[in-house]
């Protein structure tokens, strides 16, 4: 794990982009474990997640606070897209799902960045591992991965104890729902019964 660490700190130097990585023993493997080792608001995490077309890899760095709408990402593309499995994500980054960084990769994926991270002032994301993030500006993300902001995530309403409207699920929701190490966002209590 240090080895990548090193890796990512190493690959972004190179890129022009030096970072500040910070381990974290607890863990930061999803976005929830890694928005509570920071102390951050878990939509500042940037999820850096890999999808596969017929042609291409594509990289979509997403809020942890959002889910991939795929339906919404293939529009995007012009072409089928699935979430990649986890040795491609590895032979096309370099690194593992957890730990993978939004840049710095083996070679440059052409990439889409969730328009709702560019409303924080940082944001932190993935530096190899699963127990490290850095914490950068979104307009310094954005450069460094050359993303094209867009809208591509799930904006269906919840009710009022944040169970899903199912009727407006989509499809291609059972990508991204199933895992459940990736808690729902807390649901305020409103009072009553
Ligand atoms: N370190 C954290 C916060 S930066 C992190 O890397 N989060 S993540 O969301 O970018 O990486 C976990 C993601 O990997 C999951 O949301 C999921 O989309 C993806 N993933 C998990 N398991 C698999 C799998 N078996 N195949 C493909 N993708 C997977």
């Amino acid at each position: 794990m240090r080895d990548e660490f090193e890796r990512f700190r190493t690959a972004a130097v190179e890129l022009g982009v030096p970072v500040e990585p910070v381990r974290y023993p607890a863990g930061t493997r999803t976005a929830a474990d890694a928005a509570a080792a920071v102390g951050c608001d878990v939509g500042q995490i940037v999820k850096s997640l890999i999808f596969a077309t017929p042609t291409k890899l594509v990289l979509a760095l997403t809020s942890g606070a959002n889910q991939v709408d795929i339906d919404r990402l293939g529009e995007l593309e012009g072409e089928e897209i699935s979430l990649a499995d986890p040795d491609a994500v590895r032979t096309a980054t370099g690194f593992a799902i957890g730990g993978t960084p939004p840049f710095g990769h083996l070679a440059p994926l052409p990439t889409w960045i969730d328009e709702d991270l560019l409303a924080y002032e940082t944001v932190w994301a993935a530096a190899g591992t699963p127990d490290s993030c850095f914490p950068i500006v979104p307009p310094r993300l954005v450069a460094a991965t050359g993303a094209t902001p867009a809208d591509f995530v799930q904006r269906q309403e919840r009710d009022h104890m944040g169970r899903w409207l199912v009727e407006n699920m989509p499809s291609g929701l059972d990508l991204e729902l199933p895992d459940r190490s990736e808690p729902d966002r807390p649901v305020p209590y409103l009072g009553g019964n």
